[in-house]
C-alpha cells in the first residue's frame, strides 16, 4: 500500500537556567512536585541551549528520539508523561499548501520523531535536562497546536525534569511548588523579563565536562529520606529567602541578591553533605587531577569571598549546582572582567589547576 508521504516539522531552541534559590527534594516522585519554591535565571540562548526538532508523519510507526545524534529510549516514565500530556491537549492542524489535515483525534495514533542537540556537556551539572525537557514540551506543543500558555506548558515540562519548568520563560523565573496533589498549581511564573536587570553578566567555569557521579534525582531522594537539615531548609529557610530574593531582583539590589545566592548554594551543598551516604558535588574526585580538582570549587568560593570583602560591597555572586561547574554572576561588565582576570590568575589555562573552559554570557 502506498503511504501518503508527508512530514510536518517544528524546531525550537530553549536555554538552560541556573537556580539562585535551589530546588532540592520532591514530595511526589512521579509528578515531580518540589518541597520548596525555587528561583532561577534563564541564560542567553546563544550560549547554553538545546535545539529540538520534532516531526510527525503517517509513515512513522513508533515514537523515537535522538539526543546529540544517538538514539535514546523513550520508555521512561518522564518521556511518556510529557508525550501523553501534550497529546491529550492536541488540536486540529491544517496545512493547505501541503494538503495536510490532522484532527485532534488523529494525534492519538500518529507517532513523532524527535532530534535534540545540546551545545554544552550533557549531564555534567549544566542543567541539560532543564533545557532538554523544556524544549521537547514546547516544540511538541507547537507541532500539535496545543492552545495553552507557557505557564500551563511548564507544568508538563516539570514532569520531565523539575528544573525544566523554569526554562519556559526568560529573565528571572519562580517555580511555585503549589499545594494541589495533582500538581496543577506547581508551575513556573515569570518574575521579571530578561531586560529588567541586563547589567548582570554570568560566567560559567567548567571544571570538568564528565558526567556527574550522583544523579540529581537519586541524590535528592536520599536527602529527603536521610537528612535532618532538609526539613528546616524547605520549611523555614527557603520561604523567607524567596520573599527577600524577589524583592532584591525587583530593586536591582545586588548586595542582597549576592548574599542570598551564595548562602543558598552553600546550604544546598550542606544538605547534600548531611545526606547518608553523603553527596559531594563540589568534590570532583574521579577526575584525573584528583585531590587538586577536589579543591578547585572551594578555592573559587574563597577567591570570590575575599574579593567581595576587600571591595566593601559584593561584586560577584557564586552558585554551584549538582556538578563540577562554578557559576559566577557579576554585578556588571566591569566586575565580570575583573573576575575573569582573577580566575585566569588563580587557575591559569594548561596548568595543573586549570578549569576546562569559561563560558561568558549576558543574561537574557
Ligand atoms: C535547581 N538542581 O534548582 C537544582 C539545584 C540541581 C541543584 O534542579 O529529578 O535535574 O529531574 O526533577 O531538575 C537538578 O535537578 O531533577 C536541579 P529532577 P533536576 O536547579
Amino acid at each position: 500500500e502506498q503511504s501518503k508521504k508527508w512530514v510536518l516539522m517544528v524546531t525550537a531552541q530553549t536555554p538552560t537556567n541556573i537556580a539562585v534559590i535551589k530546588y532540592w527534594g520532591k514530595r511526589d516522585e512521579n509528578l515531580i512536585l518540589a518541597i520548596n519554591d525555587s528561583i532561577s535565571v534563564t541564560l542567553d540562548p546563544a550560549h547554553l541551549c538545546t535545539t529540538t526538532t520534532v516531526a510527525v508523519s503517517p509513515d512513522f510507526d513508533e515514537d523515537r528520539m535522538w539526543l546529540n545524534g544517538k538514539e535514546i529510549s523513550l520508555a521512561g516514565g518522564r518521556y511518556q508523561n510529557c508525550l501523553r500530556e501534550i497529546r491529550a491537549r492536541a488540536s486540529d492542524v491544517e496545512d493547505e499548501k501541503k494538503g495536510i489535515k490532522i484532527t485532534k483525534n488523529d494525534w492519538q495514533n500518529l507517532h513523532v520523531h524527535v532530534a535534540s542537540y545540546n551545545n554544552f556537556p550533557t549531564a555534567a551539572g549544566l542543567a541539560s535536562s532543564a533545557a532538554g525537557f523544556a524544549c521537547l514540551v514546547f516544540s511538541l506543543a507547537k507541532l500539535m497546536n496545543v492552545q495553552e500558555d507557557n505557564g500551563r506548558l511548564s507544568a508538563i515540562a516539570r514532569q520531565g525534569s523539575g528544573s525544566a519548568c523554569r526554562s519556559l520563560f526568560g529573565g528571572f523565573v519562580k517555580w511555585v511548588m503549589g499545594k494541589e496533589e495533582d500538581g496543577s498549581d506547581s508551575i513556573a511564573v515569570p518574575l521579571v523579563d530578561e531586560k529588567h536587570w541586563d547589567e548582570l553578566v554570568i560566567i560559567i567555569a567548567v571544571v570538568s565536562s564528565r558526567q556527574k557521579e550522583t544523579s540529581s534525582t537519586s541524590g535528592m531522594r536520599d536527602t529527603v529520606e536521610t537528612s535532618s537539615l532538609i526539613e528546616h531548609r524547605a520549611k523555614e529557610v527557603v520561604p523567607k529567602r524567596i520573599i527577600k530574593m524577589e524583592e532584591a531582583i525587583q530593586n536591582h539590589d545586588f548586595p542582597t541578591f549576592a548574599q542570598l545566592t551564595c548562602s543558598d548554594s552553600n546550604q544546598f551543598h550542606a544538605v547534600c553533605m548531611d545526606t547518608t551516604p553523603p553527596i559531594f558535588y563540589m568534590n570532583d574526585t574521579s577526575h584525573r587531577q584528583k585531590v587538586l580538582m577536589g579543591c578547585q570549587l572551594f578555592r573559587i568560593i574563597g577567591c570570590v569571598e575575599k574579593w567581595n570583602r576587600s571591595e566593601g560591597t559584593p561584586q560577584v555572586a557564586y552558585t554551584f549546582d549538582a556538578g563540577p561547574n562554578a557559576v559566577l554572576i557579576a554585578r556588571n561588565r566591569k566586575a565580570a572582567t575583573l573576575m575573569l582576570q582573577r580566575l585566569l590568575f588563580h587557575f591559569p589555562p594548561n596548568s595543573d589547576t586549570d578549569l576546562n573552559s569559561y563560558v561568558i554570557g549576558d543574561k537574557s
